[in-house]
C-alpha cells in the first residue's frame, strides 16, 4: 500500500503564494515520522571573510516559490513516494562558536534518531561537519560527492580547527567520510605556491577533479567518474554554491571565476542516480551579496535535484 505522504504546499493550486518553506514542503515541528527532513543551518561563524550565509536558509525558502513536485528530466516525484517536511532551523548561539557546532550536531542527530535522512540548507560550509557528526556512524562512513571551488581540507586557519576551510579534514579524521570514496569537483581560483590543503587531500586519497579537468571531460564523463569513486556504500552530496560560476551564483563569500554552470550541475546531479545517496546539503548562499536572490533560486533547484536522488534511493531501499 502506498504510504500517506505530505504534499507540497500549493504547488498546483497556488503557485504564486509564498509558503516560505524549503522546496514548498509542509512545515512540521521535528523529524518524527519523516523519510527526509529538510532544514536550515543558519550559521556563518566559520566564514573567513565575506559572511552572510546565515541568511541563506531564509532566502532559499523565499526562492522556493517556483519549485513544483516533479523532476521533468527524470520523472521523479519525491513528495509522492516519501514523507518530507521542512522542520525549520537548528538553534545556534551567535556568541559561542563551539556551542553552535554542537547545537547543530544535536539537531541533526535527532533527525537520524527519527530514522529520517537529512537535507540541509546552509550556512557556510562548516555546517556539513555537524550534519555528518550527527547522522553518520563511523563504523559505516559515507562517500562524498563534493562540488566546490575549494577543497576545505585545511588543518587550521588562524589557529582554529573549526571553520569553513576545514570541515572535510575533520570529517576524514573522525572517520565520518571514507577519503577513498571522496571526490571534489570544480576546484579552481588563485592559490599559493604550495597548498597544504591540496597536498593533504591527495595524501589521504581524495580524488580531485579541478575545473580544467571538468571542462576537458564534460559533465557526463565527470559524473561517471564520480560514481565510480564514491559508490560502494552510502553517499552524501555536498554542494558549495561557489563550485558554480559566479554568473549563476554571485551571492557567495568566496566566488571564483570559471566554474560550472547551472546546466552542468543539473546533468551531473541527475547522473548520480543509482548511488546509495543518504543525505546532502547546499551551502554558502549569502543573500546580502546577491539582493536579486538568483543565487538562492539556483540553490533550491539544486536542492530539489538532491531530494529526488534521496527519495528515489529511499524507494530502492524499500524504506
Ligand atoms: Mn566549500
Amino acid at each position: 500500500m502506498a504510504k500517506e505522504t505530505l504534499k507540497p504546499i500549493g504547488a498546483e493550486i497556488a503557485p504564486f503564494t509564498y509558503p516560505s518553506t524549503l522546496l514548498r514542503a509542509q512545515r512540521q515541528d521535528g523529524p518524527a515520522g519523516l523519510d527526509i527532513a529538510l532544514f536550515g543551518l543558519p550559521y556563518d561563524g566559520g566564514t573567513i571573510a565575506r559572511d552572510g550565509s546565515r541568511h541563506g536558509p531564509g532566502q532559499m525558502r523565499q526562492m522556493s516559490i517556483n519549485i513544483r513536485g516533479t523532476n521533468s528530466s527524470t520523472g521523479v516525484s519525491p513528495f509522492e513516494t516519501c514523507r518530507i517536511a521542512d522542520i525549520g532551523d537548528a538553534p545556534i548561539n551567535t556568541f559561542d562558536h563551539e556551542a553552535s557546532v554542537d547545537m547543530m550536531t544535536d539537531f541533526c542527530a535527532r533527525v537520524a534518531q527519527a530514522g529520517a535522512w537529512p537535507l540541509a540548507a546552509g550556512g557556510d560550509h562548516l555546517i556539513t561537519l555537524p550534519v555528518l557528526r550527527g547522522t553518520v556512524d563511523p563504523k559505516n562512513p559515507v562517500g562524498l560527492v563534493h562540488f566546490d571551488a575549494h577543497p576545505d581540507t585545511h588543518d587550521k586557519i588562524f589557529g582554529t580547527r573549526l571553520n569553513h576551510a576545514t570541515p572535510f579534514r575533520r570529517a576524514v579524521e573522525e572517520g565520518l567520510v571514507d577519503p577513498k570514496r571522496h571526490v571534489i569537483i570544480g576546484l579552481r581560483g588563485t592559490t599559493r605556491p604550495t597548498d597544504a590543503a591540496i597536498d593533504w587531500a591527495r595524501e589521504v586519497g581524495i580524488t580531485m577533479i579541478d575545473a580544467d579537468a571538468f571542462f576537458d571531460m564534460g559533465p557526463k564523463a565527470t559524473v561517471e567518474k564520480a560514481c565510480e569513486i564514491a559508490g560502494g556504500g552510502p553517499v552524501y552530496v555536498t554542494i558549495d554554491i561557489d563550485g558554480m560560476d559566479p554568473a549563476d551564483a554571485p551571492g557567495t563569500g568566496s566566488p571564483e571565476p570559471g566554474g560550472m554552470r547551472m546546466r552542468d550541475m543539473q546533468v551531473m546531479l541527475r547522473g548520480l542516480r543509482g548511488l546509495d545517496i543518504v543525505g546532502g546539503d547546499v551551502n554558502e548562499v549569502s543573500p546580502p551579496l546577491d539582493p536579486t536572490g538568483y543565487t538562492a533560486f539556483n540553490a533550491v533547484h539544486l536542492m530539489f535535484e538532491v531530494l529526488c536522488l534521496m527519495s528515489e534511493n529511499r524507494v530502492a531501499r524499500g524504506l
